[in-house]
């Protein structure tokens, strides 16, 4: 309920916010698209690059007056954090996160000087043997497992960090760690055949259901601890990566059909109930075990993992205040639809990150 108001009140704050933000963008269309490349391809100079800018974003003060945060990896936080609820078993899953993916990058260029690639995590290579991963590699990578009775992750660049925020958006007495909890059974969600399926899905809403389900999870529940929280998940650097995966995925459905996918949204702005779900599928299943086999242990991270009943989400009635802020006109997503950064960036709407190559997003991958 308090999450809720506060929600509301921060989505509000915002409203009138508009603009785009062309940081590393020429502002005229997109001439010189920012590359995204596994972080598999990177040379060894770009991985310390990009851990570095990693570590400077979370040594850097928030530019942001939000209460709690002292570091701009603690605003990003903050920003998923706090409308975890309006963004996961929606419409705007995919378009959201997409537009987080460029408000990462634009942190990591502009405050912390990073100019390598982009990198995401070619997740489908690593499906056989997740623990030899590189981007888990202790000197080149993001660390290891997590260890001990708290899983916290004891050795690589993210030792030492620690989370203000709580699930609640209140503020934790003593800073939490990184947790991880590798499960390799529920990474075999990233498996080729997944991926496929989806990338034949014939709608946005079956791909969309189709993404978010299987080869969405086994990045969160794959690594799990922090990554397999639906509200904490972005305090893992490694979110960034498995992202980035997930949204060249839509990127590639997208490319079999241009001129209809580059305008094809749907589903609701308020997570519905199960049986309204157009996949009848997907966003029902997250919290069970179909993303992997049976004796997949559970996710440590508590009532995260991708459950979508958790923080008041589940079967929440459309409210007007939301209604009329997501500019759909109706509790259904359209291109309209407005996307908020916590004013890290100013608010964008879907259609203005539907184009990879349009001047928003300016990227490519490769
Ligand atoms: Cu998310």
């Amino acid at each position: 309920m308090a999450l809720h108001v506060i929600v509301l009140f921060a989505l509000g704050i915002i409203h009138q916010v508009q603009g785009l933000y062309l940081s590393h963008r020429d502002g005229e269309g997109c001439r010189v698209k920012s590359l995204r490349k596994p972080w598999q391809d990177l040379t060894d100079l770009q991985r310390a690059s990009y851990i570095n800018s990693t570590l400077c974003l979370m040594d850097s003060p928030g530019q942001q007056t939000i209460p709690g945060a002292k570091t701009l990896w603690d605003e990003l936080h903050y920003a998923h954090i706090a409308q975890a609820t309006y963004i996961h078993f929606v419409g705007s899953f995919l378009p959201w996160h997409r537009y987080f993916l460029v408000v990462h990058e634009t942190l990591l260029r502009r405050e912390c000087g990073y100019n390598g690639p982009m990198p995401y995590w070619n997740e489908v290579a690593d499906v056989d043997d997740l623990n030899n991963a590189l981007v888990l590699d202790v000197k080149t990578g993001f660390g290891g497992n997590g260890e001990g009775p708290n899983h916290c992750v004891a050795d690589g660049p993210f030792v030492n960090l620690r989370f203000q925020f709580k699930e609640d958006l209140t503020i934790a007495e003593s800073p939490s760690c990184l947790v991880r909890n590798i499960s390799d059974c529920s990474f075999t969600g990233a498996s080729r055949t997944n991926l496929d399926a989806c990338l034949a899905a014939r709608t946005y809403d079956e791909v969309w259901h189709c993404l978010e389900a299987k080869p969405h999870i086994a990045g969160h529940w794959g690594i799990g601890g922090t990554m397999s929280n639906t509200r904490l998940s972005p305090g893992d650097p490694l979110f960034f990566l498995h992202h980035a995966w997930l949204d060249r995925l839509w990127w590639l459905w997208q490319s079999q059909d241009l001129p209809t996918r580059l305008k094809e949204i749907g589903g609701a702005n308020i997570p519905v109930d199960d049986s309204d779900s157009p996949a009848g599928n997907g966003a029902s299943s997250a919290s069970g075990n179909e993303t992997s086999s049976p004796s997949c242990s559970a996710p440590m991270g508590g009532a995260g993992g991708a459950s979508r009943g958790h923080g008041g989400g589940g079967t929440s009635k459309p409210n007007k205040g939301l209604i009329d802020y997501f500019n759909d006109g109706g509790n259904t997503t359209t291109l309209d639809h407005t996307l908020w950064s916590a004013r890290i960036l100013p608010n964008v709407t879907i259609a203005d990150v539907m184009d990879l190559h349009g001047a928003f997003v300016c990227a490519e991958y490769v």
